[in-house]
């Protein structure tokens, strides 16, 4: 089944919104297998981020997701990758269609809320980077 890693940035963290955000994924019909409050270190940063590396906002985004501890979760559920990112919005808040949870939640376009995997590959490999296997369910 498919996945998506999905998690709860610190901006979200700060204003006690995880469990509205995990809500409304739940409410889409997709499952969570996966679970975990954890803060960051940079090193993990860099891995789940290394696509932007070398970009201007990098340093910034680092500092940013390593700032508060955060949630991870791994939802599952037919087209979960598709589900995910089309729930979170646009990358920018401003730009969000109405009814998103960026546009909701997110304040600027660093501090969006939440992740989302942007592929099925992506998903795979991020999973693996905050999950070991025997902490993903099957049920
Ligand atoms: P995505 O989260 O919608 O997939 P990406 O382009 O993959 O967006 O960027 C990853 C994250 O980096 C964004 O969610 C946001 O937190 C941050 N980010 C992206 N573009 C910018 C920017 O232009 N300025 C500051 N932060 C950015
Ligand atoms: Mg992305």
């Amino acid at each position: 089944m498919e996945r998506s890693l999905v998690l709860i940035k610190p901006d979200a963290m700060q204003r006690r919104l995880a469990g509205t955000i995990i809500s409304r994924v739940e409410g889409q019909g997709l499952k969570p297998v996966a679970l975990k409050m954890l803060h960051m270190g940079k090193a993990l940063a860099e891995k789940h981020y290394a696509v932007h590396a070398g970009k201007p906002f990098f340093k910034d985004l680092i500092d940013y997701i390593t700032s508060t501890p955060i949630v991870a979760i791994v939802f599952e559920g037919e087209g979960a990758v598709e589900v995910v990112r089309k729930m979170m919005g646009a990358t920018d808040p401003a730009k969000a269609e109405p009814g998103t949870i960026r546009r909701a939640f997110g304040l600027d376009i660093q501090r969006n809320a939440v992740h989302g995997s942007d592929s099925i590959e992506s998903a795979e490999r991020e999973v693996k980077l905050f999950f070991a296997k025997n902490e993903i369910f099957d049920y």
